[in-house]
Parts: C-alpha cells; sequence; structure tokens
C-alpha cells in the first residue's frame, strides 16, 4: 500500500482570536477523516496584539503537529506566506486563510487532485464553473476583476489558472520559490511566474463569507500588488528597459557631439548604444538569461535583437503610412498606434524568437 503524502498547512494570521481554536481542530478532523493523518500545520502570526499566536502556542502543546512562527516587529501577508511555505519540508503545502473563508472540506480535495494529475500547482479558483463568491459587495468584485485582468493581460504564466490570484492554494515539493519574496499577498502569482514549467489544476470552491473578525487588507495592498505584478510581468519589464534607453541614446549623442563627431556618426553611435544597453539588460532582468550556450548564442541574441529592433521601427513606420493613407488617420495619431505596435513586435519577437529558451 503506498503510503499517503505528508500535508504542510500555511496558515498567515493577524488578529484571528476568534477564528484560530476552530480552524486548527476544523482542520485536524477533516484531514484525519479523509486519511491525511500525517500533516503539519505551521500559523504564521505577526505578533498579533489579540494573542492569537498565545492561542496557538496552547494548541501546540496539546499536538505537536501545529507549529507557530511568531514574527515580531514584522508585518506582510505575503512575507508571512513565504516564510511559513520555507519552513515546510513536507509532499504538499497548502496555504490558506484563518477566516473561514477557504472552507475547511476543501483543502483534502487539494491533496486528492494533485495526487490524480500528479501536478505540481493545484489552486482552490473562485473563477472556475462551479467556483463562486459570497458576500461581497459591487466594488470588491470590480477590483478583483480587475486584478485578474491585470495579471492575465501582464503575466503569461497566469493563465494556466481560471484564478491566479487565490489566496489557497497548493503546491507540491519541488516546485521553485526562488525570487518569491511575497512583496505582495498575491504569492501564488509569484510561484506561477517563477514555474512555467509546473503542471497547474484548478478545483473550483465557493469563497464563504468571513466567520468572525474584521478584514486586514486595504488600499496599501493594492498599490502593493501593482508593483508586484509589473515587476513580475516580462513586458512591463521590457518597456521600462525601453525607456531607459532614451537618455543613453541621447547622451552619448550629445557626448560625441561636444567631442566634434560628425552629426551622423554621433547620432548612430547613440542608437546603437541604446541597442547594446537594452540588450544587456533584457539578458540580465527581462528574461533573467543565465548565459548558457556560450559567447557563440550571446552574439546571435544579440543580433537577433536587432532585427527585432528593426522589426519593430518598421511596424511603426508601416502603421503610420497604412492608417494616413487608407484610412487619412491624423500622422501623428498614426505615428502613436505605431509605437505601441511597433513595441509589441519588438517584444514579441524578443521573447518568442531571440530569447526562447531563456526561462
Ligand atoms: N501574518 C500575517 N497575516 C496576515 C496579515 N494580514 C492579513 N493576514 C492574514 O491573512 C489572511 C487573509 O487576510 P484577510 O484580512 O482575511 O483578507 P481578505 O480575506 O482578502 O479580506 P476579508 O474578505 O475581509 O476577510 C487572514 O488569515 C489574515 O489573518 C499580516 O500582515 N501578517
Ligand atoms: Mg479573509
Amino acid at each position: 500500500m503506498t503510503r499517503s503524502p505528508r500535508v504542510c498547512i500555511v496558515i498567515p494570521t493577524y488578529n484571528e482570536v476568534e477564528n484560530i481554536r476552530g480552524l486548527l481542530g476544523g482542520l485536524r478532523e477533516v484531514l484525519e477523516s479523509r486519511g491525511f493523518g500525517d500533516f503539519e500545520i505551521i500559523v504564521v502570526d505577526d505578533d498579533s496584539p489579540d494573542g492569537t499566536w498565545r492561542a496557538v502556542l496552547e494548541e501546540s502543546a496539546r499536538d505537536s503537529r501545529v507549529k507557530l512562527v511568531r514574527r515580531v516587529g514584522v508585518r506582510g501577508l505575503g512575507s508571512a506566506i513565504v516564510e511559513g511555505l520555507g519552513r515546510c519540508s513536507s509532499d504538499y503545502s497548502i496555504v490558506m486563510d484563518a477566516d473561514f473563508q477557504h472552507p475547511l472540506g476543501v483543502v483534502p480535495r487539494l491533496v486528492e487532485e494533485a495526487l490524480r494529475n500528479n501536478a505540481d500547482i493545484v489552486v482552490a479558483s473562485r473563477y472556475s464553473p462551479g467556483g463562486s463568491i459570497r458576500g461581497w459587495s459591487f466594488l470588491r468584485r470590480i477590483v478583483s476583476l480587475g486584478a485578474l485582468a491585470l495579471a492575465y493581460t501582464l503575466v503569461g504564466e497566469s493563465r494556466r489558472t481560471r484564478d491566479p490570484i487565490s489566496g489557497f492554494f497548493l503546491v507540491k515539493k519541488g516546485v521553485s520559490l526562488e525570487g518569491v519574496n511575497g512583496a505582495s499577498y498575491k504569492v501564488l502569482l509569484e510561484i506561477l511566474a517563477a514555474n512555467p514549467q509546473a503542471k497547474v489544476v484548478d478545483v473550483p470552491y465557493v469563497f464563504e463569507r468571513r466567520l468572525k473578525g474584521s478584514s486586514k487588507l486595504g488600499f496599501r495592498d493594492t498599490i502593493d500588488y501593482l508593483i508586484q505584478v509589473l515587476s513580475i510581468s516580462r513586458m512591463a519589464r521590457f518597456a521600462l528597459i525601453g525607456l531607459t534607453g532614451i537618455p543613453v541614446n541621447l547622451g552619448v549623442m550629445a557626448l560625441l557631439l561636444s567631442l566634434g563627431a560628425p552629426v551622423d556618426i554621433a547620432s548612430l553611435t547613440g542608437i546603437e548604444a541604446s541597442v547594446a544597453w537594452n540588450y544587456t539588460l533584457h539578458e540580465l532582468w527581462t528574461f533573467k538569461y543565465k548565459f548558457r550556450g556560450g559567447f557563440a548564442s550571446a552574439t546571435s541574441r544579440y543580433v537577433g535583437y536587432h532585427m527585432s529592433v528593426l522589426a519593430g521601427l518598421a511596424t511603426q513606420y508601416a502603421t503610420m503610412r497604412s492608417f494616413y493613407t487608407l484610412l487619412g488617420v491624423n500622422p501623428l495619431l498614426g505615428q502613436l498606434a505605431g509605437i505601441v505596435l511597433g513595441f509589441l513586435v519588438n517584444f514579441l519577437l524578443s521573447r518568442g524568437l531571440v530569447w526562447r529558451r531563456a526561462y
């Protein structure tokens, strides 16, 4: 008979004293009844003023499978989750909230689905058919759908699940947490981006009303999320680096002009300097290329990147020309549309061809 897998549940808490005892008891019951008695529960509490950590300590004295990580002087849901995951050594780690919004009965289902599909990541999903959300205001639904749309647009790896911003998910041992730092509370999104090859499966569920206590999330968390999505997104990095190329281009040109170089030489050198600058930063940051394949392939990527830049510029011109000639659009507007389309062409060619095997 195969042994049942070891499961580690990570529960971040802040002022959840009214919920935590019931949650720990309920989890114990549901896991044991479904044959997953070999578990540990790691509660990561940020020194809650209501004494949540004390309640956990009492529980862990009764049941050694319950463990407390009490962080003093630190606050943050994302970093608490990452800290908890880092302490799990089980076959499967599950992250869930303490306020009963994530129904306990779904926890064993996540493990069962992981086993059945040999999945690396199982997402408890509110947005899959059969899943839903109870008790949210119209505004909160809109904000959540906005966050989802942003993730789908900017982080390609997020499209493997219906709910990449879920706070309720399972990761199999071996899934990489490299670079995952919990800068915002949507840790799943970071994990998906760090593991493009991982097999992802969804389990629909109904997100319930908070049982007791109050929400800890606010406007600041939305801003943190925006920053995080932008920093994970390769497209956003690509655009940002493109912008930094402008001062390099102009700076080199100005320097050469001041040294008395002819205008054409100064301009072309400025252009080449910015392309070289962008290329280097794309290697190091956008695509985090590990410099596999030696000098020859780095050179071919450099040449390939030039082609991709040229294709972007040609797209710019062709867009302006066709908008102007065929539709009579103002040439400046056409040029602006060309800049957007040209950027996309450059990005897609760079990602799809030049740095294809980089990640
Ligand atoms: N360790 C730690 N846990 C936190 C922190 N902020 C929130 N949590 C916990 O993270 C989980 C999710 O936080 P909630 O406030 O419930 O967020 P939410 O579910 O989006 O909001 P509600 O729907 O209003 O409950 C809960 O278990 C919280 O106790 C924090 O700064 N540190
Ligand atoms: Mg909650």
